[in-house]
């Protein structure tokens, strides 16, 4: 090692407000959803800086896109640190942006320092995280730990206009096809490190610049369809409807005001209604939603997954509708590995970093990883905790010290 690796925030900066042009949207944020043109951009941008500092770019048949730093033994499995580029529809410019940049920065100023690791280093940038364009969240990682795309997968319809999966995820490959190797969808791990930002409210509030996550509450989906009887608006008495929007807003306000407060960890969000046909003088026919529920503990996750169940159920019925509840994701809470966390906190004493351990109430792409290989997670704070936001925000020193605390979380991995 020719010289101490220092982080350049200067650069680090830079980037971040570069890949926060891509997909701007009016309120400061990025529209960046997973495999559409902005995504594409996104990747062809890291790709172009990767290949300017002559690190190797490859991609899987998942479109997950690793750039690798070579170590003295390249028979090594790799150091893998990273994030995602992918965003919400109305996101935030760090929401996974900071992790993925932050970790090609590290990358950065280790060749800056003519440092070699024992093993290759690799940046990560995971395909669909948020799964709001595409559900599941985390499909990237996912296969890469599962080694497959799951079947079902290829022909799931985008949220916003309808595209095919497998069409959208080939056509990410090939934009990125002349400037990278393939390589098959999984390899050994010797470790995964991933920077996010906190997504909430504490270290902000407690004034402390990073925290050390030790594991991610569970989540999961749920995709909601009642079904009744369109009729005409004036003429149908009230006793005689069949009216899938009533059920659903009776159903969903029993757990608002009942089932959910009595479960102060528990988050319950109904983030997408849809009622057809739409029109203002006609009873709906249709009526669904889309659920997002979490909790740190799976027996009370299985227990408020009944609650809704029977309670959008017993809904239905009282409306004489039907009603079809189906689940598109189920991520089980995961502990991060204790060895990685100590190994966290060692970093952190040596960089003089005040920490605080914390678990996740987002989930992550670390949460599969974990599954695969020791994996662990630093949070730096975010403004009001606000994220899913385009007023997302990370002071610029935030951003500096969650990266140099990631430098040294990273040069605490690597064997001497
Ligand atoms: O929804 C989540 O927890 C992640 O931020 N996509
Ligand atoms: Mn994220
Ligand atoms: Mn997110
Ligand atoms: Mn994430």
């Amino acid at each position: 090692m020719n010289s101490h690796p220092e982080i350049n925030g200067e650069r680090l900066l830079a980037r971040l407000d570069m890949f926060a042009k891509i997909g701007a949207t009016p309120g400061g944020g990025v529209n960046r959803q997973a495999l559409t043109p902005g995504d594409r951009e996104a990747r062809a941008l890291l790709t172009r800086l990767a290949k300017a500092r002559s690190f190797s770019v490859f991609q899987d048949d998942a479109a997950n896109l690793f750039i690798r730093m070579e170590g003295r033994d390249g028979s090594q499995p790799p150091l893998l640190i990273g994030s995602h580029l992918d965003s919400q529809p109305s996101g935030g410019r760090f929401d996974g942006a900071l992790g993925t940049l932050t970790a090609f920065e590290v990358l950065e100023s280790l060749a800056d320092a003519g440092v070699e690791p024992e093993r290759p280093v690799e940046v990560v940038a995971w395909t669909n995280e948020e799964g709001c364009r595409f559900a599941p969240g985390c499909m990237g990682s996912r296969a890469f730990v599962e080694g497959k795309i799951p079947a079902e997968w290829a022909d799931l319809r985008a949220s916003d206009d309808g595209a095919r999966f497998e069409d959208e995820r080939l056509s990410t490959i090939d934009a990125l096809a002349a400037d990278s190797s393939h390589r098959r969808l999984g390899f050994p791990v010797a470790a995964y490190l991933e920077l996010h930002i906190e997504q909430g409210p504490s270290l902000e509030s407690e004034e402390i610049p990073i925290g050390i996550v030790t594991g991610v509450q569970g989540t999961r989906w749920l995709e909601v369809a009642f079904e009744g009887q369109t009729a005409h608006a004036g003429t149908t008495a009230l006793q005689y409807r069949r009216d899938p929007l009533k059920a659903l807003t009776m159903g969903l306000s029993a757990l608002y005001a009942g089932v959910m407060p009595e479960n102060a960890d528990a988050r319950f969000t109904v983030g997408r209604i849809a009622v057809a046909p739409g029109s203002v003088n006609a009873i709906p026919a249709t009526a669904s939603c889309t659920i997002d529920l979490r909790h740190p503990e799976t027996a009370v996750l299985d227990r408020l997954e009944d609650d809704i169940r029977s309670g959008l159920t017993e809904a239905a019925a009282r409306e004489n509708v039907s009603v079809a509840i189906r689940k598109t994701v189920d991520m089980e809470p995961v502990t991060f590995s204790s060895d990685m966390v100590a190994a966290l906190q060692a970093a952190a004493q040596k960089a003089g970093l005040p920490t605080k351990t914390m678990i996740s109430g987002a989930f992550h792409d670390a949460l599969f990883v974990a599954g695969c290989a020791p994996s662990a997670m630093i949070f730096v704070p975010c403004r009001d905790g606000l994220s899913h936001n385009e007023a997302e925000y990370v002071k610029p020193e935030d951003s500096v010290t969650g990266a140099r605390m990631f430098l040294a979380s990273v040069l605490e991995l690597l064997p001497r």
